[in-house]
């Protein structure tokens, strides 16, 4: 459904010819090797000389994207002992364990740029950082797990191949196992709700309800739109974004209506329409207001999202303690042993 192919088509230029990434002050012959790789799309590594602003820009992004990834946990993990079968239940479990480990790989590349976890983890807990709007959304019924994994797991991936191409090696490489199992994440969501939908009339409905509910957010998720996306001209220019919000959100439209005619559900615009001219579907207006709002904390699970992860990161203490502690011992033995 969703390609892993890495040769989409760039429209880098467009966004990034006429941005200027040289800072005053700043080291020309290394900048200027750093632009030549850049312009050859090879890739950036951590021992690389890279300029300040990419830096901070690509830990702004990966450690945003990590802390999506395990607060996004949170609103399926709450589903895992309803499960309505053992089979769900066992995929249920194993997707919301994977959205832990793109933390960690996620944490990981990011680590690389200089900053440790603990700071970034410390700037999620006390609300500093931002993660992904979807996750501030409730999860009211079991079809709400089968339309993540449908459309939010499809959107994360529709935004996510092309970062598998991103000019930073170790973000791009870890985008390519995450993409590959944001891929099953996204068919076991379709085949589930296929499920819900052969089944009885309730069923059918809790589907098109949950639906209803997280298509606009959904939309809204791969950010506002260009002319208002202040993050986009360098990270095209940089190669950190490849194709810009507009451009992803209507690839992400255009691939799931058909979608959504196998399965049965009317998406909730009524200006859904296929444009010949443009060969694209219009779609209706997003309320942005409603966007910057949850952005901006103020969304329906906001609090209750953050004091969750906060829990979790104080109850998991013991076991960072121990590890720490076994880690000590063991080395300490292993330097008794050698001496
Ligand atoms: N939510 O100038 P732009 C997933 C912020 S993972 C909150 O366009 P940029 C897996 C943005 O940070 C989902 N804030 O920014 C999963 C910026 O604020 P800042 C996460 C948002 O970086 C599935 C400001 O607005 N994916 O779903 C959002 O060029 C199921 C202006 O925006 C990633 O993080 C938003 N939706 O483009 C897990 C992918 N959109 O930082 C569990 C990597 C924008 O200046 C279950 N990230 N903002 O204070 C990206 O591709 C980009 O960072 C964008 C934003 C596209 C998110």
């Amino acid at each position: 459904m969703y390609t892993q192919a890495l040769d989409i088509p760039e429209p880098r230029q467009q966004a990034g010819e006429a941005v200027s990434t040289i800072a005053e002050g700043c080291d020309l012959p290394r900048q200027a090797q750093f632009d030549t790789k850049i312009d050859s799309d090879r890739k950036i590594e951590p021992q690389d000389w890279m300029p300040d602003a990419y830096r901070r820009t690509l830990l702004r992004q990966i450690s945003q994207h990590a802390h999506s990834e395990i607060v996004g946990m949170v609103p399926e993990g709450n589903w895992i002992s309803r499960a309505p079968s053992l089979k769900r239940k066992a995929i249920l479990l194993a997707k919301v364990q994977d959205e832990g480990g793109h933390g960690l790989y996620l944490y990981s590349a990011a680590e690389t740029l200089g900053t440790g976890r603990d700071s970034m983890l410390a700037a999620l807990h006390s609300g500093k950082a931002k993660y992904s709007s979807i996750f501030n959304y409730p999860t009211l019924t079991w079809a709400d797990v089968g339309t993540i994994g449908w459309l939010v797991d499809g959107a994360a991936i529709m935004n996510q191949v092309p970062i598998c191409r991103c000019s930073y090696g170790p973000y791009a490489r870890a985008m390519i196992r995450i993409c590959k199992e944001e891929s099953f994440h996204q068919r076991q969501g379709f085949d589930n709700l296929l499920t819900m939908m052969k089944g009885t009339s309730a069923q059918r409905e809790m589907v098109q309800d949950a639906v209803n509910r997280w298509w606009w957010p959904v939309l809204a998720m791969f950010g506002p739109p260009d002319t208002d996306s202040p993050n986009s001209a360098l990270g095209m220019r940089w190669g950190i974004k490849r194709i810009s919000n507009d451009d992803l959100r209507q690839k992400f439209v255009d691939a799931t209506v058909p979608q959504a005619k196998i399965l049965g559900v009317t998406l909730p615009d009524a200006e859904l329409k296929w444009n010949d001219a443009r060969g694209h579907y219009d779609y209706g207006p997003i309320d942005w207001d409603e966007f910057w709002a949850v952005v901006n904390g103020n969304g329906p699970c906001n609090r209750e999202r953050l004091a969750t992860r906060v829990k979790a990161h104080a109850d998991g203490q013991w076991v960072r303690d121990a590890a720490l502690a076994h880690a000590d011992r063991k080395r300490a033995r292993e330097m008794k042993e050698a001496a």
